[in-house]
């Protein structure tokens, strides 16, 4: 071997040399199999050539080199540090050329081939890379195999006739730039390493090498056809469904087909003379029929995520484990499709989607988004010389995934504007399974893909777009839409949800979309918890916009998922007062209801008085049906009636035990009575307090100190909330950012001016105006409070003043308690709500904690606000509505949430700060996409709202 360095290939356009022809992926086969998977030897040096190639040599020393897990990121390994960018490149932009500084992990790995490896006269052997970023040369026993690029796509090579017994040198230099760098700019962390499986496969004489399952399905008569095209010539076999045909051959026979929501397979074998691989066949014909995307005959809604591959420790190197959780949760959150943004997945997950049943939109590695900073220029995907990187990616990405029934649509990649390349890949990939229609957003005339495709449309958009009067080419009007991107999911949000469902139920045309993201990128931090963009010293990055899903970075799911989950449920339960009835709508568009077992509760004031089952009729996908219900429980309590009316899953299934809820439907029977207290108390003035009933205020402030025991501090106006990520709002938004605009006006530094303290015959009132500084616009704004003797009434009465042209954060009032820990409310629940995320919140009796009511979104915001709340006991007091109201309780105050940048700076303090909310704003989606919709927005008018405190029955216990 030679000891030249060569690092030319780093900055070669071309994919590599020395990989075999890609294939179709499978598990396992009888075929001896080693992973290479383990603790390796690794070495980090700063250039692509500051070392030489000797460590690949026999006999090398590396018993000072680190040790390094494989798969693996180095950099999240102690050796460098990530750097988050969304579509900027972190280095210059000069394709295909990549920095000096370019950090170069050489990896070493010895080992000894397990005792019953067959010899060499039984067939071949192939080394396999599932992952591998961004670019990597590999040498066995000493010899150069070859190097490749295309970080998430797999790379085999031929290695038979270098095996030995014992003692392979596996070496693979891994650098973190090369030109592949510029078709992954995906926003996300940049993560070099071998991130993803390596192993050895014996390739028996006779193997079988490549393969192509062909399973459709005539929904018509009711049979499956299916071929197996493969390399190596066979037989293919199904006793269940008693099928022995050679490959090439095709079959027709009665089968139950594969669908997201009956994902019904068919296990099989490919045997060749040297191999059997099992086959997991899922029958089922996607077609574009009628402007519509139809699989079995029937037009998909797409309930979909954006699935990154993300572990907090791990980053993109998931175990097979972390993979199971997502899909399960996916299932279990009603969601029925996954876009690989913006790459194929480990294998192993389509696997598991062909299993629990998801429709797969399978995204190619590539985006090239930072060359809209130069205005596209100069481009990959428009440059000839780059189209073979490009054709390689797709067949990689075509020819390993194909076999899954999941995958129904192919998807060129995101974000890389338009050109030749794309085209070639679109021709390609059309040539080789023109199965599954093609997928491409950055195609805005559609030349090459067979869906309309959009991100962050907003709602009126999304509606013409549905009405088919949103013009373009003659090619994309005759096309279906989706929204592979909308509702952007970083931090408090996303909103409006429910608005964008309405429209996909109500056009035909709009097949549903794929929520931004599923899950957040956040590091696990020693001191930060969970680390963002600009946590390890980037010279450039886009902070937390890394932080954008559906799940919080240790996969707890977030309220947006809860809401998601609600919104897409698959039976709609709807009522309305009065007539004892309630619309159940099965929404599925496969599945029937006999899985599900629906029960019905009555609750009076948010306790069960009578529950029971519900018998609901047969109902076909899209059929409804209007359900008598039982006559309300006799000698059921006055207050406020309602039903509660919910689907569960009537056995266990694969992916949640029976009795998972699935959906959910409250219909009410009777109005809230609203609290009264009648102005019989009189304020008392004496030593500087005034009394009035159990309240004791200050005399000169008329600030509210002490409800009964419970010292208090002074409840007044509070407009400000911690901004959220929606709030602040993305640059690029043409609509108003109103967490800017509310800064600037001063909303966060309001004052209160007292302008008065008037005690009556039954009332003490205070008049203030509250104003921030530097403005003519305020808030004047009255206190009036009235008791009966053992309640105290606080009526406030707000009215704008000046030029009010935005809505406000909130509005309602804040008071500190000095103790508090458990919180009991009648009200919207268990979760947060906003005024566009309110969904998932059931009328009910919750109880939780102060520390359990915040919701650990990465970067601290507002947060945790619990909607109609009708009554709260905390810190010993009972506070009641009129109307019902906003309750959020914490620890620290709105300016320490708003100053803090993580979830580790909010230090808890000795008071317990109450916001009672009259309105919120809404929240919206503008950290990406719009704002919330003007129903949501919190105008400021002149506005009055009550609370009634007294001291909680079981003020102790609290
Ligand atoms: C869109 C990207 O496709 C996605 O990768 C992600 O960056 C998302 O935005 C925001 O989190 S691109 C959009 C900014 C036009």
């Amino acid at each position: 071997m030679s000891k030249r360095t060569v690092t030319d290939y780093v900055e070669d356009v071309s994919p590599g040399s020395g990989a075999l022809p890609p294939r179709a992926w499978y598990a396992a086969s009888g075929a001896a199999c080693l992973s290479l998977n383990g603790s390796w030897r690794f070495r980090l040096s700063p250039t692509a050539d500051a070392e030489d190639d000797s460590f690949a040599e026999e006999g090398y020393d590396a018993g000072d080199w680190a040790r390094i897990a494989v798969p693996g990121h180095w950099v999240l390994q102690g050796h460098g540090a990530p750097i988050y960018t969304n579509h900027l490149y972190p280095f210059p932009v000069d394709p295909p050329r990549v920095p000096t500084e370019n950090p170069t992990g050489d990896h070493l790995r010895v080992f000894d081939l397990p005792q019953d490896w067959p010899d060499r006269a039984a067939g071949g052997a192939v080394l396999r890379f599932d992952g591998v970023e961004s670019c990597a040369r590999v040498w066995l026993n000493g010899t150069d195999l070859g190097e490749f690029k295309g970080s998430r796509l797999p790379h085999e090579f031929a290695v038979g006739h270098l095996l030995r017994p014992e003692g392979n040198v596996l070496a693979v230099r891994v650098h973190q730039w090369s030109a592949g760098s510029y078709l992954e700019d995906q926003d996300q962390w940049w993560l070099p390493g071998i991130f993803r499986d390596v192993t050895l496969l014996h390739r028996p004489a006779g193997c079988v090498l490549d393969f192509f399952v062909h399973a459709s399905y005539d929904h018509r008569a009711g049979t499956g056809t299916l071929r197996v095209d493969s390399d190596v010539d066979g037989r293919v076999t199904v006793s269940e469904l008693g099928v022995d045909i050679a490959t090439g051959e095709s079959v027709t026979v009665p089968v139950e087909p594969w669908s997201a929501e009956t994902p019904r397979l068919y296990e099989g074998t490919l045997a060749t003379e040297g191999e059997r691989v099992p086959l997991r066949i899922g029958f089922r014909t996607v077609e574009l029929t009628d402007g519509l995307i139809e699989v079995n005959g029937r037009p998909v809604l797409f309930k979909g995520v954006n699935r990154h591959e993300w572990h907090a420790e791990k980053g993109r190197a998931l175990d097979l484990a972390t993979m199971r959780e997502d899909v399960l949760l996916m299932k279990q959150h009603n969601i029925n499709a996954v876009r690989t943004s913006h790459y194929p997945p480990h294998p192993a997950f389509l696997d598991l989607c062909d299993t629990y049943g998801l429709w797969v939109i399978d995204e190619c590695d590539l985006e090239t988004h930072g060359f809209t900073e130069q205005g596209w220029r100069d481009n990959p995907v428009d440059d000839d010389r780059w189209t073979p990187a490009l054709l390689d990616r797709a067949a990689r990405m075509v020819e390993r995934d194909k076999n899954h029934p999941s995958v129904v649509v192919w998807s060129l990649g995101n974000e890389a504007g338009t050109g030749r390349g794309l085209t070639a890949m679109a021709e390609w990939i059309k040539g080789r399974d023109p199965s599954r229609p093609l997928h491409y957003e950055g195609d805005l005339n559609c030349r090459d893909t067979d869906v309309y495709s959009r991100m962050y449309a907003d709602h009126a958009e999304v509606e013409r777009i549905g009405r088919g009067l949103d013009g373009g080419t003659l090619k994309r009007r005759g096309l279906p839409f989706i929204l592979c991107e909308y509702a952007h999911a970083m931090g408090n949000g996303p909103g409006g949800l429910a608005d964008y469902q309405r429209l996909f139920e109500s056009y035909d045309r709009l097949q549903g979309g794929f929520v931004w993201e599923w899950i957040d990128h956040g590091i696990a931090h020693p001191e930060l918890g969970h680390a963002y963009g600009g946590d390890f010293g980037e010279e450039l990055h886009d902070g937390n916009f890394v932080c954008d899903g559906l799940l919080f970075p240790d996969r707890e799911p977030s309220p947006g998922l809860a809401e998601f989950k609600k919104v897409i449920e698959p039976v709609g339960i709807t009522g309305d007062f009065g007539d004892g009835t309630v619309r159940i709508t099965n929404k599925q568009d496969f599945a029937g209801l006999s899985g599900l077992a629906f029960s019905w509760s009555y609750e009076v004031d948010g306790e069960t008085v009578e529950s029971g089952t519900l018998s609901v009729p047969a109902l076909a996908p899209g059929e409804s049906a209007d359900v008598k219900l039982p006559a309300p429980p006799a000698g059921a309590p006055a207050g406020e009636a309602l039903w509660t009316v919910r689907a569960a899953l009537a056995a266990d299934s694969a992916w949640a035990p029976k009795g998972h809820v699935v959906a959910w439907g409250q219909v009410p029977v009777s109005e809230r009575p609203v609290p009264t207290v009648p102005a019989t108390a009189r304020p008392v003035t004496g030593d500087g307090v005034i009394t009035l009933g159990p309240g004791t205020f200050d005399a000169r402030t008329g600030a509210l100190t002490a409800v009964g025991g419970v010292p208090v501090s002074g409840p007044r106006l509070d407009v400000w909330r911690a901004t959220t990520d929606n709030d602040d709002g993305a640059p690029w938004q043409s609509d108003l950012r109103y967490g800017l605009v509310w800064r600037k006006l001063g909303l966060h530094r309001m004052r209160h001016r007292l302008d008065g303290v008037e005690t009556g015959e039954h009332t003490l009132t205070v008049r203030t105006r509250v104003a921030p500084a530097a403005r003519e616009l305020g808030l004047s704004t009255v206190y009036r409070w009235t008791s009966d003797g053992d309640r105290l009434r606080l009526t406030v009465c707000t009215i704008p003043e000046g030029d009010w042209t935005v809505p406000l954060p909130r509005l309602g009032i804040r008071f500190g308690l000095s103790a508090a820990d458990r919180v009991r409310w009648y009200g919207g629940g268990p979760g947060e709500a906003y005024p566009d995320t309110r969904t998932a919140a059931a009328v009910g009796r919750w109880q939780s904690t102060v520390d359990g009511m915040q919701t650990p979104y990465v970067r601290p915001q507002e947060n945790g606000a619990r909607i109609d709340v009708r009554w709260a006991e905390l810190g010993g007091l009972r506070i009641e509505g009129d109307p019902a109201f906003w309750l959020t309780a914490r620890r620290w105050t709105t300016e320490q949430l708003d100053a803090a940048t993580h979830r580790t700076g909010l230090a808890p303090g000795e008071t317990v700060w109450v916001n009672l909310d009259h309105g919120q704003h809404g929240i919206g989606s503008q950290s990406c996409g719009p704002g919330p919709l003007p129903p949501y927005h919190l105008r400021a008018e002149p506005a009055e709202f009550s609370f009634v405190f007294s001291a909680a029955p079981d003020a102790k216990s609290s």
